[in-house]
């Protein structure tokens, strides 16, 4: 019996609700989720996997303009990621309106690919602003599907899956296992975790300048003990991470345990270690060690 198969690819704005819409379909913690733009770094897939189709959804850094090495990593991910899809998903954050740059993806995109439009976070907005912003959508609606959704309620979610399946090939086979949901290893969601949680708990230029990776992780019968690495540019920066007596580290480390616990259904002993090491956005031995990986930049 054939199956249902394909690659779609998650693009859009920082902070638009890419992760948030890939983690709501897959039901799953695929990709962190934070209040800054510029988040997710690395594409990521999420597997939906039913009895009749697998799609993988390629969660993609928000497209920006590239300053720095890691910069434009980010943003040759977000190309690699339209690459051979079947299908491309623009997220609108719908509360700040369609901008140019929409236009212009959706645009390009439509050439060559069927794009989805997601209008996202209609929970914010009432009904009649959801209206006057389709409206001025005439002309898209004319050569691309609209859903207006919310990811965070998870309405109308479930309509992006059931558009998608319809643009992707029969094939004899699913390109993973049924049971996976991500292509990620247990060591990066643990370190994006971590992330995530800094992300929340520090102000200011101090979360985009840091990166985390898991440097040991010891699996236990009942306990799993794992040494992660968080990275910052600056001796300040290092001391804000720290905290007055450690508090802040102790706070980012107990938020993200639980929610650890939680994914992994098990309990994790967190060590987590704060080193500086300036400019390591600019250097690739780092860079590539830490998962980004980089031939030319
Ligand atoms: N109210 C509401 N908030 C949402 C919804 N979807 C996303 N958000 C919020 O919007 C913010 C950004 O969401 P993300 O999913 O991280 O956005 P992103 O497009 O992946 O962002 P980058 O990875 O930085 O490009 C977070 O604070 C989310 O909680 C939604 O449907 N409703
Ligand atoms: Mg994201």
């Amino acid at each position: 019996m054939s199956i249902k198969c394909g690659f779609v690819a998650v693009i859009g704005k920082p902070n638009a609700g890419k992760s948030s819409l890939v983690n709501a379909i897959i039901g799953e913690k695929v990709s962190i989720v934070s209040p800054r733009p510029q988040t997710t770094r690395n594409n990521i897939l999420g597997i939906y996997n039913s009895s009749s189709s697998q799609i993988i959804f390629v969660d993609t850094p928000g497209i920006n303009s590239a300053t720095n090495g890691l910069d434009k990593y980010m943003q040759r991910s977000v190309k690699d990621a339209v690459e051979d899809v079947s299908a491309v998903i623009v997220v609108v954050d719908i509360t700040k309106g369609i901008t140019r740059l929409e236009r212009e993806l959706i645009d390009t995109y439509h050439q060559s690919i069927p794009v989805i439009v997601a209008l996202s976070k209609c929970d914010l907005i009432s009904s009649e602003k959801i209206y006057a912003t389709l409206l001025d959508m005439v002309e898209i609606s004319q050569k691309c599907e609209i859903v207006p959704l919310s990811s965070l309620k998870h309405k109308n979610v479930d309509s992006i899956v059931t558009l998608v399946e319809k643009y992707l090939p029969d094939m004899e086979e699913r390109y993973f296992d049924e049971d996976d949901y991500t292509d990620k290893p247990i060591k990066f969601l643990v370190a994006e975790i971590v992330r995530e949680k800094a992300l929340f708990l520090l102000s200011d230029e101090i979360p985009h300048g840091i990166a985390v990776y898991v440097e040991r992780y010891a699996e236990g019968d009942k306990i799993d003990d794992i040494d992660i690495v968080i990275i910052c540019e600056k001796d300040t920066h290092k001391a804000i991470i720290l905290g007055h007596n450690g508090s802040m580290l102790k706070k980012i480390g107990h938020t993200a345990r639980l929610t650890i616990q939680k994914v992994l259904h098990k309990k994790v002993n967190l060590n987590i270690f704060v080193k500086v090491k300036s400019n390591w956005k600019n250097n690739i031995d780092i860079l590539t060690s830490l998962g980004y990986d980089i031939n030319e930049i």
